[in-house]
């Protein structure tokens, strides 16, 4: 009964220059009904899902993991708490690392892409860089209940990484989540991050744009009430003065 699973993996790069993942796991057993029961790999407790070595800089290495649910649902994927750590320090390493500094931050040097069911999510060409994808759920799609559906990860390591990266490891946490199809909720990380289906990748939340309060109309000014015109004033009648005049005007 438990639909959350936490994979913690790692890679790590030898004093020869190969990779291996191991991996220590975990689940959450504490889910809030909303979720759906997820098998990964047909367990529950996925311990020792991934394990990878001899991975060199310019490898592409995929992983592949099964998803199943119990209902119909929507996936989702979070990758997150990415660290990297020095691992074995080969000779040249420290040679180039003595003016470099130490360097053992691998993840930037690493692409990611991610297919479902052979849909792409995160297209290989685009070189999404691992961190960008890290940090915010990535919507996988919907998936049916009671099938088996593949879901395949590619990590792509640059070619041009040279000797500061011998034996340099990078681990992060991966994290599945199931809800009802019809569950029309979008769960969020509480890192600040989203998925950009437009970029696909996660970026910052945008801030929602705020709506201007609504400004009432003025109210009704009431028209004035009528004035009535001044009655007229009657002109005084003139008395027309005819020619000729009376002999008294003169
Ligand atoms: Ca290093
Ligand atoms: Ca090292």
């Amino acid at each position: 009964m438990h639909n959350v699973f936490s994979a913690f993996v790692g890679f790590c790069m030898t004093a020869i220059s190969a990779w291996q993942f191991p991996q220590v796991l975990g689940f959450n057993n504490n889910h809030p009904p909303w979720q759906i029961d997820l098998l990964v790999n047909g367990k529950n407790d996925p311990y020792g899902i991934v394990d990878i070595d001899d991975f060199k800089p310019g490898d592409i290495r995929i992983i592949e993991k099964d998803l199943w649910v119990n209902e119909d649902a929507k996936v989702f994927l979070h990758l997150k708490d990415v660290h990297d750590f020095q691992g074995l320090q080969t000779e040249p390493e420290t040679e180039e690392e003595l003016s470099l500094g130490p360097k053992s931050d691998i993840q930037n040097y690493t692409t990611y892409d991610l297919k479902i069911k052979n849909q792409i999510v995160i297209d290989g060409n685009l070189n999404v860089p691992l961190p960008n994808a890290v940090s915010c759920w990535i919507p996988l799609g919907q998936i049916t209940k009671n099938q088996h559906i593949k879901v395949e990860q590619s990590f792509h390591f640059d070619p041009a990484v040279t000797n500061w990266a011998q034996g340099d490891k990078a681990k992060f946490t991966e994290v599945f989540l199931a809800i009802a199809a019809d569950n029309e909720m979008a769960p969020e990380t509480g890192s600040g991050l989203v998925w950009s289906d437009e970029l696909k990748r996660c970026v910052l939340k945008p801030t929602p744009t705020i709506k201007p309060t609504h400004t009432p109309k003025p109210t009704h000014t009431p028209k004035p009430t009528h004035t009535p015109k001044p009655t007229q004033t009657p002109k005084p009648t003139q008395k027309p003065l005819h020619w000729p005049f009376p002999w008294g005007q003169r």
